[in-house]
């Protein structure tokens, strides 16, 4: 940029800024201008995209803090109850796009930015995701974030402010594998919280519990170490409205800066360990999903973070003078998996030990206040703490599990006289050495209600997970809440071609349509519109272009556009069986190796897009990323096939990634073993923006096919009561591969042959198919080669696939974060929309 002229854009407009000759300047140049020379000490003549980023969010948070704290203010005021969802995950993604979406601010800010001398877009990318998660139950907690906002619900996010989010995933460039570096994504500031200083609690750990020995149950827990969370404010504006809500999360810090007993005898190892022991909980996201290792920091973040939520929530609530009694009437609290569960326990400490509320009051109150939504029905994801653990930890919270437990079981004899297994099932202590309490047990009976996240996860919760639970409570209790995604991020703001081609056609304001996404279903009028038919394609065209730069300046691969994009997205895990697909693209291609050139003519042409991380002890997912990678190597080399068939794996997939990828896909997979996927949410995203859906009759398929009619998806494999059998049938009467799919055998024999790689380096992947094989894939590899064909099929006849693709989206009403939101907030919580009025 040597010889451009400095500062870059009119330069007349930044020095009458700076000057203060601005009178018919706009407000938002000369605050970005402002932001720059104050906020950042910079001057204009070296200023860079990050440092025009900075002064623009700068700026737009100003609007914010003005709304967030007339919201807060005007909340405090109304007193209505208030929903309070705690997740250990907010995955937010990048925030300036969004906060310009939703304040309306977009052109004004392009304007702005384009007259000093920057392109919006540039600027936009030059903010790091806060990736504060790992996966669906992360960006669910986000998305539900922007619908209670833009339905202007009181609702708080509580979570925590971890110094690195999920690890940033890079590509060994010499044998393919996965590494993981750290993500400081708070090193260059976060213009997007506010440290509340001011709002800190001591938080206990370990020390002694005493009880009062009176038949109270009180007890006084004493002595151990203190902690301090300190708040930091995230503010979550709504669309279309003034009503800014907040996502408070939580910092750990030593009470004091080191321990001066040590310190005076001269021990300062030991001074600034326990500083150091404080700062440690809040400093890393735990990058494990759907498994558990009962790590003693782990549970100590979850006490940590439970505790201060309700210490905060505990003080609005006395704020408002009314009876102890009433708590459940202006607090209703939501659990994201059983990772707070430690609230229910908590909260029981704060009313019997401190508010000396009866015991039976108290837990009448803890289970009108509690919900509890289940995430996974994988018995590894299901967490059981160690006893001993607990009690070295949490003596208080120990002795108060066991009091529940007792009482509970009591109940449960009650009801069901002598049936010693029965208790034993429903207990929440697990026998064993050690005794491990089950949370998620312990989350249920806490509850008021518990719901899962999709029909078909909701039914496996109440068969497989909780029988004995629905049998004492009743079905009332459990219901379902299908997941939902924003359709703000999800469409407007990452496919912005396809929004306004929607504004246009629906000739309706695009406020409307983006806060009723039922009113989508007007597309259909227009399917048969050749017109906008092109149109639509041209924009999904655009969008494969987009992607396609993208991936040649990354991966300096060039991608052909005119190419089927088939892609899949999400984290690596077994039971989402990348490998099924990743063994099919094998079979692609040695089909294609076999054509003659003539014959490969006639193919669909296709680029496959992987993308996900794998957790870093998770050695069978790693493996298959290094296979992936390594076939990628070979194949786009192969002068005989690589017209026809690419392969991508794009490395460190992340919120912003998807917002690439998800409006260039025409079809994306979503192939879990039946019945164990609870319900996804990126197939909703897809099939938002136009891509057709590959995938198995599991989760939120099975809804998204009710709403868009079976002939626009693909759907192949065994469904879910299929799956237990055949499992048993593995185990007990194996059939050979090479039996049951001569075509799979021969794409693992293939990989054996060492083409992608030799030493027998994927063995242990390729036996967890041929020996065992938990997820089905020999079962359901010959069903996913016929989906993929009829993909092929239907890809082929252009009109009929666009068609399909206007279908899909105009049918995707229901998977509004918007309904979800309210499904809580009516069925479960009793919450009321508190509009903003300025008065
Ligand atoms: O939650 C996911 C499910 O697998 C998806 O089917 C579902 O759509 C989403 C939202 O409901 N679960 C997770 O993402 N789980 C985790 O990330 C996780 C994290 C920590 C510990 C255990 C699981």
């Amino acid at each position: 940029r040597g010889k451009e002229k400095w500062p870059r854009g009119d330069e007349k407009t930044w020095k009458d800024a700076m000057r203060g000759v601005h009178s018919e300047l706009p407000e938002v140049t000369k605050s970005i201008v402002n932001h720059v020379q104050t906020s950042l000490a910079r001057a204009p003549y070296n200023l860079d995209d990050l440092g025009a980023y900075q002064a623009a969010a700068l700026s737009v948070r100003d609007n914010l803090i003005v709304n967030w704290n007339s919201t807060q203010l005007h909340y405090t005021r109304k007193a209505p109850k208030r929903a309070y969802y705690l997740s250990l995950e907010f995955l937010m993604g990048r925030t300036l796009s969004n906060a310009l979406l939703n304040l309306g601010l977009q052109p004004t800010y392009s304007t702005s930015l384009s007259n000093l001398g920057f392109a919006l877009e540039d600027v936009l990318v030059q903010e790091r995701d806060a990736a504060l998660g790992n996966g669906g139950l992360g960006r669910l907690a986000a998305c539900y974030l922007d619908s209670s906002a833009t339905q202007e619900l009181p609702l708080w996010g509580y979570g925590l402010r971890y110094k690195y989010g999920i690890f940033q995933q890079l590509i060994n460039e010499h044998d393919g594998s996965q590494l993981e570096a750290p993500d400081p994504w708070l090193e260059h500031q976060n213009p997007w919280e506010l440290p509340r200083l001011d709002v800190t609690y001591e938080i206990r750990f370990y020390g002694s519990a005493d009880r009062w020995g009176d038949g109270s149950g009180r007890a006084v827990w004493s002595g151990g170490q203190e902690v301090l969370a300190v708040a930091y404010d995230v503010m979550i504006p709504g669309y279309g409205t003034k009503n800014t809500n907040n996502l408070r999360l939580w910092e750990s810090k030593p009470k004091r800066g080191f321990d001066l007993q040590s310190f005076n005898a001269g021990d300062y190892e030991r001074a600034v360990e326990t500083s150091n022991s404080a700062a440690a909980i809040t400093s890393v996201l735990y990058p494990n999903d759907h498994t558990v290792f009962g790590k003693e920091l782990r549970l100590k973040q979850q006490y940590f973070w439970t505790a201060a939520s309700l210490a905060d929530m505990m003080r609005r609530f006395k704020n408002l003078e009314k009876p102890i009694s009433e708590f459940a009437e202006y607090n209703a609290i939501q659990l994201n998996d059983t990772h707070p569960t430690m609230a229910i326990v908590e909260l029981m400490r704060i009313l019997v030990d401190e508010e000396e509320v009866p015991w039976d009051q108290a837990w009448t109150i803890v289970t009108n206040t509690f919900f509890f939504t289940n995430h996974t029905v994988l018995p590894e994801a299901l967490e059981k703490w160690p006893v001993p653990l607990m009690t070295h930890l949490l003596p208080r919270h120990m002795q108060l599990i066991f009091d529940i437990n007792m009482l509970f079981l009591q109940s449960v004899e009650k009801q069901f006289p002598g049936d010693r297994e029965r208790l034993a099932r429903m207990s929440l202590i697990e026998e064993g050495f050690p005794q491990s309490i089950r949370m998620a047990n312990l989350a249920v009976i806490g509850s008021k209600k518990v719901n899962g996240v999709a029909e078909l996860h909701s039914d496996l919760v109440k068969r497989n997970l909780f029988p004995d639970f629905v049998e004492f409570y009743g079905q009332s209790k459990f219901a379902n809440v299908t997941n939902g995604i924003t359709p703000r991020r999800w469409l407007d703001q990452c496919n912005p071609a396809l929004s306004e081609l929607i504004t246009t056609t629906l000739n309706l304001p695009r406020e409307v349509w983006l806060k009723d996404l039922f009113k989508l279903e007007g597309l259909l009028k227009h399917v048969d519109d050749a017109k906008f038919q092109q149109r639509w394609a041209a924009v999904k065209r655009q969008n494969k272009e987009r992607l396609s730069n993208f991936v040649e300046k990354t991966l300096g691969i060039t991608v052909d556009a005119d190419a089927m994009f088939d892609v899949q997205v999400k984290r690596l895990h077994e039971y989402k069986r990348q490998t099924l697909n990743i063994l099919g693209v094998i079979h692609r291609y040695t089909t294609l190796k076999s054509m003659t050139p003539a014959e490969r003519k006639k193919v669909v042409k296709k680029a496959v897009f992987f993308a996900g991380k794998a957790a870093p002890g998770y050695y069978i997912a790693k493996l298959t990323i290094r296979l992936i990678v390594n076939v990628a190597r070979v194949i786009n080399e192969d002068p005989d096939t690589k017209d026809y068939l690419t392969l991508f794996f794009l490395p460190d997939y992340s919120v912003s990634l998807a917002e690439l990828l998800i409006p260039a896909s025409d079809i994306s997979q979503h192939i879990s073993t039946a019945g164990t996927e609870a319900s996804g949410t990126s197939n909703m995203k897809f099939c938002l923006n136009g891509g057709l859906l590959v995938g198995t009759v599991d989760g939120a398929n099975i809804e998204i096919a009710e709403e868009v009619g079976e002939d626009n998806v693909f759907f192949f494999g065994h469904l879910t009561p299929d799956v237990e059998p055949l499992r048993y049938q593995h185990t007990y009467h194996p059939i050979p591969v090479e039996e049951k799919s001569p075509a799979l055998a021969a794409v693992l024999n293939t990989v054996s042959s060492g083409i992608f790689g030799a030493d027998g380096i994927y063995e242990p992947l390729l036996n967890t198919v041929r020996q065992g094989d938990f997820y089905i894939l020999t079962d359901d590899f010959d069903s996913y080669i016929k989906a993929l064909e009829m993909v092929d099929e239907a890809y082929a006849d252009r009109t009929e696939w666009i068609k399909k693709s206007i279908r899909t989206s105009a049918k995707m009403g229901k998977f509004s974060s918007d309904r979800a939101i309210q499904d809580y907030a009516q069925e479960y919580w009793n919450i009321e929309s508190t509009k903003l009025v300025e008065e």
